[in-house]
């Protein structure tokens, strides 16, 4: 087991692959491997990317990734471990495929490490599988981590806060209008990208997301979210995407948000594996079935919401007491 993390830490692509089946299948081995792993004292930088289904994010991750690569005019080649998330649809073996298919010039470079994520489908599995999996790519030496998922909903937000820099597509829609902005997406963007850029009323999309950021006046912290004009198929843009990405790193390192969000993202998924940790152990001290008896009392109106809550807390107290 500290083999398999020790492989991890020296780069074998296997024995990361190995890790990432298991917490993606939230097998309990992996929380032993994750704990094995050494922690870099320098991170990745984790560059979220999402838009709506089909805006192009998979063809932009592969383009991007080229240049990445490559190494831009002020930035060396980076290795990048890329995630593929989809909180929409759990199972679906198509989307991964045509990943795979889009991401097929990757293949066989072996700075480039590609990997699609399912959820179990709980609320707040896929976000937790994603933390864990950006902690093993980054313990596995990547310089930089992208993950890729589907504007869909609270899921979505919830793994772009896994982000530092946050990339939001958008594509020019039909007449003059874009595509109709979801609530709050325009908040987490970092960077927006009008792909499809080849396609008519570009050039409108990005004026009216233009008038949408005045609109927000987000600026006062120094950062005004740039607008990127893309066509993620030929590549063209891709330059100057990467380049706005390396800027708002900088940004965030001269800034103090980069500590600043480690720290609210460390606070964050520390407090909910804590809270998961204790609801489990209270499990297992009340009995299996306490909480759903509880349950069927408060439904039944037997009793309230908060003598049920007290009599399933006295539970777990009267067990701690009688074991000693
Ligand atoms: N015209 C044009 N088509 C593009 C561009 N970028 C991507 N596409 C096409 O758009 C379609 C969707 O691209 P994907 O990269 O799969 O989009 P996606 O956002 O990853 O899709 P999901 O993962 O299913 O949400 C494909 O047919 C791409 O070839 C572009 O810049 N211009
Ligand atoms: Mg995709």
């Amino acid at each position: 087991m500290t083999n398999l993390a020790e492989r991890v830490a020296a780069g074998d692509r296997r024995a990361l692959g190995r890790l990432l089946s298991q917490i993606e299948r939230e097998d309990p081995e992996a929380q032993k491997i994750l704990a094995g792993l050494n922690i870099r004292p320098d991170r990745a930088l984790v560059i979220g990317i999402t838009g709506a289904s089909g805006t192009g994010k998979s063809t932009l991750v592969n383009a991007l990734t080229r240049v990445l690569r490559k190494g831009t005019t002020d930035e060396p080649p980076q290795t990048v471990g890329i995630l593929a998330v989809d909180p929409s649809s759990p199972f679906s073996g198509g989307a991964i495929l045509g990943d795979r298919i889009r991401m097929r010039d990757l293949a066989g470079d072996d700075g480039v490490f590609i990997r699609s994520m399912a959820s179990r489908g709980h609320l707040g599995g896929l976000s937790r599988a994603t933390d864990c999996a950006v902690r093993a790519l980054d313990a596995a030496g990547f310089e930089i981590i992208i993950i890729e998922t589907v504007g869909a909903g609270q899921d979505e937000v919830e793994i772009a806060r896994q982000a530092d820099t946050v990339i939001v597509l958008e594509t020019p829609g039909l007449g003059d209008d874009i595509q109709a902005i979801k609530a709050g997406i325009l908040e987490i963007a970092d960077v927006l990208a009008v792909n499809k850029a080849d396609l008519p009323g570009a050039e409108a999309a990005a004026a009216s997301l233009e008038a949408m950021l005045n609109l927000e006046k987000k600026g006062e912290d120094g950062w005004r979210t740039p607008i990127v004009s893309t066509v993620a198929a030929t590549g063209e843009g891709m330059q100057a995407l990467a380049a706005a990405v390396f800027r708002h790193r900088d940004y965030l390192k001269r800034s103090g948000e980069w500590a600043r969000r480690e720290q609210e993202r460390a606070g964050r998924n520390l407090e909910e594996r804590l809270r998961e940790r204790l609801f489990d152990r209270w499990k297992a001290s009340a009995g299996e079935n306490a909480l759903a008896d509880a349950v069927r009392k408060v439904a039944s109106r037997e009793c309230s919401m908060e003598e049920a809550l007290e009599r399933l807390l006295l539970k777990e107290d009267a067990a701690a007491k009688s074991k000693g």
